[in-house]
């Protein structure tokens, strides 16, 4: 009944609907917390009018002057944050979309239908122009990420979203769609999470999926295998997954649901050997095979799944504590979870679970408008519910470095920064933090808002030095205490890797061979933590930040905390001199952060082998228009590709690593301070170039703040090493 119900999946509309207006949209912001909301009469309008950053992020003229040309770097930092102040929100942070990846939005419509919650109306429409504009536009498909190849995973699912979103099969971007998911092979040779989706929907049978045992979460927690050992993203997307794997959920068939069944398959579904389809993972899609052990440990649970022996107490079992598990993450995240994957999973569990008149399920409901963002081209799905905190301590940062905290006239912005960074630390650990694997929170900073509550080891680690920066500065406010930095630098101190870098989330739980064990197929590094040269530079150079403001604090542990450090950034430098970024492409963000961990002990491009190589390498990838640019694939496979066209925030990033380093010759960073200086407007922004982010190797996600705070942090650094000369007549 509730899918009969569900009405835009029975629309079918096979013309284009029309859009909403985008003068009728507004951005909410609360602690941090985004919310778009569409107003529909003039009273709500003229209440609640358009502001810039509203105007700026939907793509609509904003009220930005047109500046003094800028001459030198100062100046054009300065001309650079006269327009970024203008979207700096009301509680003191910079919104900004987080797209990038194309597999969200197709969960979370899914469990729409599946619970017959029918999509608010004008994020329906802007749900479709956001797919229909991220189309390929040379074979009408998607791919795993919105600068990516057309893939199965991207193409049936966002065609099954465009479906369920009320396009009929006979518009044109539907037949276009479809004949490229068709050539691709069908929806068969989706991979794994492509077939959940579609399982959960009822257009997939659950015997082509590969097992999803919950039963993992009841083994004692020293063996590798129990899920609490593995990276916290994995971990928490297999939990809900689990539950609905066991219990084979599925949404009832309707006609809708049989017409998928004939639309998404080169053959007719009844003729489908689905056992055969478990491993079939079209090759444009493949990105990490499955191992071989991988496959006969898939052989045997299959088995065991199909067989009458089944422990059914054990099933039992571990299916109450996944349910606790969800119900710890759930409650600890406001219901915002860790990120939109399992977000939106757990949501699903919540209905089959407690029903859809239980609170969790209402609290759910609320908490998925915090991962829409709206933009010029449609509805997006972030990858978290923003980067809230993260843009703000790079944001924070870059104004101290160009002096543009101390100016008078932007006073206001900064204590507003500061205060956001001040609401944002996280004061508690969660509770039952250690029943729910959580690593401890109190004093740490989140990458997003201080609801959604995970520590981030570098974002803890850029909040201590954003917040001492701040509050060196002479006239801005004094928020953060230092017992709170120590409480910071306590949450640091307990995320060292025995390798002695720093991960992500939490230090590295499970043996790396775990990775043998990745049933994703479409993303690399995901089972464990690892140490990444970004991370573990963050941490130290906060450390070393906060021992110049507390000098006595736990001082023996931070010196051979930090001198550990080091060794691992030397350790993971390659061949070449590069290193490996993980978080953002690729190999030129990695040399900012290693080759500022260099120098922090003073190792620079004239005394220390690993600085010059570092340097070299870089210097070696300068374009002749002075800048950076480099792609996307270098993520993918691991060598340094050209992008097509120099790029504002690698060159950014590039030339800081080369300032730290202090490269001898200033001529190659002039040129890129230069080509910086070029690519500004006369309203002082930066445009959006190339997609700057990525995450396991395969997924790129965008960061459109950093064209504005690595911009800006670059000619300060460049002016205080330099001096603010003109160097553009
Ligand atoms: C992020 C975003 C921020 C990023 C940095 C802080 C930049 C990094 O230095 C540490 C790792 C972290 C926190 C990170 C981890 C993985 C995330 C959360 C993401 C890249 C954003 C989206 C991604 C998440 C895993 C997307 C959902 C996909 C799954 C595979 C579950």
């Amino acid at each position: 009944l509730t899918q009969e119900t569900f009405k835009s999946a029975t629309l079918a509309l096979n013309e284009t609907p029309e859009f909403t207006d985008l003068t009728q949209w507004r951005l909410r912001v609360d602690e941090g917390a985004q919310t778009w909301h569409y107003l529909t009469t003039d009273e709500e309008k003229a209440n609640w009018p358009q502001t810039n950053w509203d105007k700026y992020h939907l793509g609509l003229p904003v009220d930005a002057v047109k500046l003094p040309p800028a001459k030198s770097p100062l100046a054009a930092a300065h001309n650079g944050f006269e327009f970024y102040r203008l979207l700096q929100t009301e509680d003191g942070h910079w919104g900004g979309e987080y797209g990038g990846p194309m597999f969200l939005i197709p969960g979370l419509v899914i469990v729409h239908y599946i619970t017959g919650v029918p999509v608010h109306e004008p994020t329906r429409l802007e749900l479709i122009r956001y797919l229909l504009n991220r189309a390929n536009t040379d074979d009408g498909g998607w791919g795993i990420h919105i600068e990516g190849i057309s893939t199965v995973f991207g193409t049936a699912l966002n065609y099954v979203a465009l479906r369920i979103l009320g396009l009929g099969p006979d518009h044109t971007a539907m037949v276009k769609a479809r004949t490229k998911l068709h050539e691709l092979g069908g929806a068969t040779g989706a991979p794994a999470w492509g077939k959940f989706w579609l399982a959960a929907l009822g257009v997939y049978e659950w015997e082509g999926m590969n097992p999803v045992p919950p039963e993992l979460w009841a083994l004692p927690n020293f063996l590798p295998l129990n899920p609490g050992n593995w990276w916290v993203h994995t971990r928490l997307v297999y939990l809900p997954m689990g539950y609905i794997y066991a219990l084979r959920l599925n949404a009832p068939l309707t006609e809708f649901t049989k017409s998928l069944r004939d639309e998404l398959y080169v053959c007719p579904y009844e003729e489908i050997d689905w056992n055969r389809q478990r491993n079939n993972v079209c090759t444009a899609d493949l990105y990490t095979p499955h191992t071989k052990l991988m496959d006969v440990l898939n052989e045997v649970v299959t088995y065991y799944e199909y067989i009458p022996l089944r422990l059914n107490w054990l099933r039992q079992y571990a299916l109450k504590v996944t349910i606790d598990q969800i119900r710890m993450e759930d409650e600890n995240s406001f219901f915002l979870d860790i990120g939109p994957v399992n977000k939106v999973m757990n949501w699903l569990v919540v209905y089959y679970h407690y029903g859809k008149d239980s609170r969790e399920f209402r609290e759910h409901v609320k908490r998925n408008a915090d991962f829409l963002w709206m933009g010029p081209e449609g509805m997006m799905m972030n990858g978290t519910n923003g980067s809230q905190l993260w843009d703000a301590s790079f944001l924070a940062q870059a104004c101290v470095e160009a002096r543009l905290a101390e100016n008078f006239s932007f006073r206001k912005n900064m204590n507003k920064t500061l205060e956001f960074i001040d609401i944002s630390q996280i004061r508690h650990n969660p509770a039952d933090y250690m029943a729910s694997y959580r690593q401890i929170t109190k004093g740490a900073w989140p990458f997003s808002t201080r609801d959604q509550g995970y520590t981030v080891s570098d974002c803890t680690a850029e909040g201590i030095k954003a917040t001492i920066m701040l509050q060196q500065t002479p006239g801005l406010e004094q928020l953060i205490d230092s017992e709170r930095l120590r409480d910071a630098v306590d949450v640091l101190l307990t995320m060292q890797n025995k390798d002695n870098g720093f991960a992500s989330y939490e230090p590295i739980r499970g043996p790396h061979w775990l990775e043998s064990l990745n049933p994703a197929e479409v993303f690399g590094n995901i089972m464990t933590e690892y140490s990444y040269p970004e991370c573990t530079t963050a941490v130290l150079i906060a450390l070393s930040t906060f021992r110049k403001t507390d000098p006595d604090y736990r001082k023996e542990e931070i010196e051979e905390v930090s001198r550990r450090a080091l060794l691992y950034i030397k350790d993971v430098q390659n061949e070449d001199g590069s290193w490996y970024g993980a978080w953002a492409i690729c190999f030129t963000y990695a040399a900012m952060f290693a080759l500022q961990s260099l120098a922090s002990i003073g190792e620079f491009y004239h005394n220390s082998n690993y600085s010059k190589k570092g340097c070299d390498f870089l210097i070696s990838k300068q374009e002749t228009d002075g800048g950076w640019g480099e792609s996307y694939k270098s993520c993918e496979d691991h060598v340094y590709t050209h992008n097509t066209k120099s790029q504002v925030v690698q060159t950014a990033w590039a030339v800081m690593a080369l300032m730290e380093a202090k490269y001898p010759d200033e001529e190659p960073i002039r040129r890129g301070i230069k080509l910086i200086m070029k690519r500004q407007q006369s309203n002082g922004e930066w445009l959006q170039e190339s997609i700057e982010g990525v995450f396991n190797k395969n997924c790129m996600i965008s960061y459109p703040n950093y064209k504005f705070s690595f911009s800006i942090w670059a000619l300060g650094k460049y002016a205080k090493i330099y001096g603010d000369k003109t160097l553009v007549e």
